[in-house]
């Protein structure tokens, strides 16, 4: 079948939307193979059955069983209330799907079934033959049916074994048990068997403390039939040498699949304007597949990061032809770049940065969890719309977490085109696992699989063995916990470290040379310096009773993650849980706070920080979204004034994989939470930032610019009336790439409490506001905001259905957030502050054009600290 013609069946078939995404997004970013390699999607026809029933219901493939179960109403939403504790029998069946698909042409040489992403333990039928064993939901499998296939009409019959039923055994062999912290075995009635470290399966399927138990099984990628003659091309690495402005070389290494001997011709080319890099003819043969050429581009752009520069990708295609008969091609887009984890000796201890093009770069970001439980309802749409999310909040970097899944190649050509460095984990998260030879040699393939796909990203910028299996070892007392007897402690962590120090990194570096860091934080090494040296987690605040000002006297060479819990929008909530459980202590919100104290500590805090009713739903939502957004703006500035010491801030995280309480920034709706536009500003390219250190007000410019830049900062003091109470301007030179205090004056200066003032800095460039940020010096509750207040605001209606809000006041207004009686929007701003003297222009952008006149309400937390309600702004 020609492409073509692929094409068009795919815009025949009734469950196409995912597919065809797919094939405009391979041909817009990824890899897509033509010529002669054919390519047939088997996704129609698809039926399935629990195993030991008879009932045949159709299937959405890819998918499943979980939500196939939902399309046909045999199980309820597992996310709305508490049903998912009424869907944990599903995952102790076994399940089995089954279609047919017709071959016209066996006349090519070789016919390969490939397998994408089988979740997990799946025996593979073709026309009642078995053909493949699969146990690893991170493998790909590619089975050569070239034998077994018919013409006409051929069976595919997938069945999936519990993968409870599967790990059982495998768990009891072992002998002792293993440790895995957020295996929520008791919801999963599987006792204390934390049976997620035996399979090769995303682990925050078996629950974690933001996530529900739902252990799905399915085909959650792609199958398809490949047919091709004599070659086909396997994998190719482009690695980059003497990468500069005026050159860079590039060494082509094709791995070349053979089914006959041939005299191949192999080009590589400019995709986009044909201008051909490089031509080699080579004798291939089953034995010699692997073919090297050299090439380079004279001036390459190269690729930035977000915020230094552009995101330049060169479309590099692969040709292999016998004279001119194209066999088969390949096109990837390659950002040239050089980018190393910077891990040496300075005179604090050991730096941990990233230095990309040969320049230090602070990493802002954050940590990305899968999108959804059932990773197929991650539409394109959403996942570009999270990574979009990110860029648009100022980061350069996304950590994907080890509790995961490898993503799926857009997630790596999203984060290329918007300049997000990508620190990738392999799959173990807060865990021990088995080290048995099997165990071990499945990890192996797992990792020589996704490093060949992903390591020719402009974006993947390392790797990283773990996360927090170090500290769960050297660090919270595990061993005493679990009660292991010595020979079995030692066996465990010899275990570790063979797969962590020898076997993943081993192979890692036979198929890419980016760097490699074992464990998120580093614990062995670096335990007892985690202020010195390696990169660092703090929970400490979360967990309490620290306050915020811990961050300030703990401040990392890098921090991976750190966070504070809010809940979801209320029209987020609403839809999955009664009117009636909308309270926080309700079965129905109980069971979407899956944090160990999670409602407790949210609730001290923000009742400690804004004296709010905890029995106002809507109210301790707003205040617990506030509370986590000075929590995320008091971190991140504080580790931008730190730099170079600090050159990295990843908070925890951007997203949720359901509704959910929880850290993520954006909600499970995608809507940004209070946090995500603190984030946004704190991690803007030129911030300015106060510190009260001692009763002395520092004034701060953090600079990721690379260049010198002239402006005049602005530092007024004003009381909580509005009254200006000290007001200077002066001319600055910000010094580039680095953080520096160029202001400070004693609060004793003042002659007013601390609790009755505001410090509102501004950076003007060329007449331009380019930064204005609030700095309160005294915790919330004790503000003397005023309730009394004037605000001017006008409602704007535009003909293409925004609206613009303009908003003045005459006393200092703290947490202004707007809501709009169209739930489906975007805000240019919201959740912000408003000091008299500015007029706050923000554009509301409906989702969908709304017919409905649309009402917007204004509430802060003057009002809500004194127990006020909202007031509505009508429409004008
Ligand atoms: C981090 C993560 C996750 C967890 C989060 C919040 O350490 O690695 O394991 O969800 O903390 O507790």
């Amino acid at each position: 079948m020609k492409f073509f013609e692929i094409i068009i069946e795919l815009f025949m078939c009734n469950s196409i939307k995912r597919l065809l995404l797919f094939s405009i997004v391979a041909l817009c970013y990824g890899t897509v193979s033509l010529a002669q390699v054919d390519q047939f999607i088997i996704n129609k026809g698809w039926e399935f059955k629990q195993a030991d029933k008879n009932e045949w219901l159709s299937a959405t493939v890819p998918g499943c069983v979980h939500t196939d179960l939902l399309d046909h109403k045999k199980i309820e939403d597992p996310y709305f209330g508490t049903n998912e504790k009424k869907v944990q029998w599903v995952d102790k069946k076994d399940w089995v799907y089954k279609t047919t698909f017709k071959v016209n042409d066996l006349n090519k040489q070789k016919q390969e079934l490939v397998f994408e992403g089988l979740d997990t333990y799946a025996d593979v039928y073709l026309n009642g033959e078995k053909i493949l064993t699969a146990d690893n939901m991170f493998r790909s499998w590619t089975i050569d049916v070239t034998k077994g296939l018919k013409k006409g009409e051929n069976e595919l019959k997938v069945y999936f074994h519990s993968p409870i039923k599967m790990a059982t055994p495998l768990w009891d062999e072992v002998g002792y048990p293993l440790y895995a912290i957020n295996d929520d075995s008791k919801t999963g009635n599987t006792g204390d068997r934390k049976l997620s470290v035996m399979t090769r399966k995303a682990g925050y399927h078996y629950g974690w403390d933001w996530g529900p138990r739902l252990v799905t099984s399915g085909i959650y990628r792609n199958i398809y039939l490949k047919s091709w003659n004599k070659v086909t091309v396997d994998n190719i690495r482009y690695q980059q040498k003497n990468v500069s402005e005026k050159n860079v070389d590039i060494l082509t290494t094709v791995n070349l699949n053979v089914v006959e001997n041939a005299n191949v011709t192999i080009d590589v080319l400019d995709a986009k304007s044909g201008k051909k890099y490089a031509s080699q003819e080579v004798k291939v043969s089953a034995n010699d597949k692997l073919t090297t050429l050299k090439f380079n581009i004279k001036k390459p752009k190269l690729w930035w990061s977000n915020g230094l520069g552009e995101q330049n990708l060169y479309p590099i295609k692969l040709v292999v032809r016998e004279g001119d008969k194209v066999l088969d091609e390949n096109t990837q887009n390659i950002g040239i770049r050089t980018i190393n984890l910077i891990t040496e000796k300075d005179d604090i201890g050991e730096s941990f940065k990233i230095r990309l093009n040969g320049i230090d770069v602070f990493m802002k970001g954050t940590n990305y969890i899968p999108g959804d439980m059932f990773l197929t309802e991650v539409s394109d749409e959403k996942m570009e719309e999270t990574i979009k999310a990110c860029a648009d909040a100022n980061m350069n970097m996304i950590r994907v977490w080890g509790g995961g899944t490898y993503e799926k190649d857009l997630f790596y050509d999203l984060c290329d085109k918007y300049g997000l460095i990508v620190w990738q984990d392999f799959m173990f998260a807060c865990s021990l696992y088995p080290g048995d030879e099997n165990f071990v040699a499945n990890v192996k393939a797992e990792v020589k699989e996704n490093v060949i796909r992903l390591r020719n990203h402009a974006s993947v910028g390392m790797w990283c063995g773990n996360n927090e299996i170090e500290w769960a070892w050297f660090g919270w007392g595990i061993q005493k916990q679990m009660k292991w007897s010595e020979a079995d402690s030692t066996k465990i962590i010899n275990d570790y470290f063979r797969l962590f120090t020898e076997e993943i990194p081993n192979t890692l570096h036979e198929y890419d040379d980016k760097d490699y860091w074992a464990s998120s934080p580093y614990f062995r090494k670096y335990g007892d310096h985690l202020e010195t040296k390696g990169d660092r987690h703090l929970w400490d605040v979360w967990k309490g009773p620290k306050s915020w000002d811990y961050y300030k006297s703990h401040v990392p060479r890098f921090m991976s993650e750190y966070g504070y819990q809010s809940y979801p929008e209320v029209e987020t909530m609403q839809k999955y849980v009664t009117k009636e459980d909308l309270s926080l202590w309700s079965p129905g919100m109980r069971n979407h706070q899956k944090a160990k104290y999670g409602n407790k500590r949210i609730m001290k805090n923000v009742t400690k920080e804004f004296a709010v009713d905890g029995n106002n739903f809507e109210k301790v939502v707003y205040a617990s979204q506030l509370y986590q957004a000075y929590d995320l703006q008091f971190a991140i500035e504080t580790h931008r004034r730190k730099m170079p010491h600090c050159m990295g801030s990843l908070y925890w995280q951007v997203n949720d994989c359901w509704p959910v309480a929880s850290w993520a920034s954006i909600d499970y709706e995608g809507k940004w939470k209070a946090s995500h536009y603190a984030v946004r500003d704190a991690y803007k390219d030129v911030i300015t930032s106060v510190s009260l250190d001692e009763a002395q007000f520092n004034v701060y410019i953090v600079s990721d610019l690379l260049k010198a830049e002239k402006a005049k900062l602005k530092v007024d003091v004003l009381n909580l009336n509005g009254q200006v109470v000290k007001s200077e301007m002066m001319d600055v030179t910000i010094d580039p790439n680095t953080s520096k205090m160029y202001y400070q004056f004693p609060l004793t200066e003042l002659a007013i409490d601390k609790k009755e003032l505001v410090v509102v800095t501004t950076l003007i460039q060329k007449g331009k506001k380019i930064d204005q940020n609030e700095f309160f010096a005294a915790r919330n509750k004790d503000l003397t905001l005023s309730t009394d207040y004037q605000l001017e605001k006008k409602v704007i209606a535009q003909n293409d259905g925004s609206y613009v809000i303009e908003l003045s006041t005459d006393k200092v207004l703290r947490g202004v957030k707007i809501t709009s009686s169209v739930e489906y929007g975007t805000w240019t701003d919201n959740y912000f502050d408003l000091v008299p003297g500015e007029t706050k222009k923000i554009v509301w952008q409906p989702t969908a054009p709304s017919t409905e006149k649309v009402e917007f309400s204004v509430q802060t937390l003057n009002k809500i600290l004194k127990d006020q309600p909202a007031e509505v702004l009508s429409q004008l």
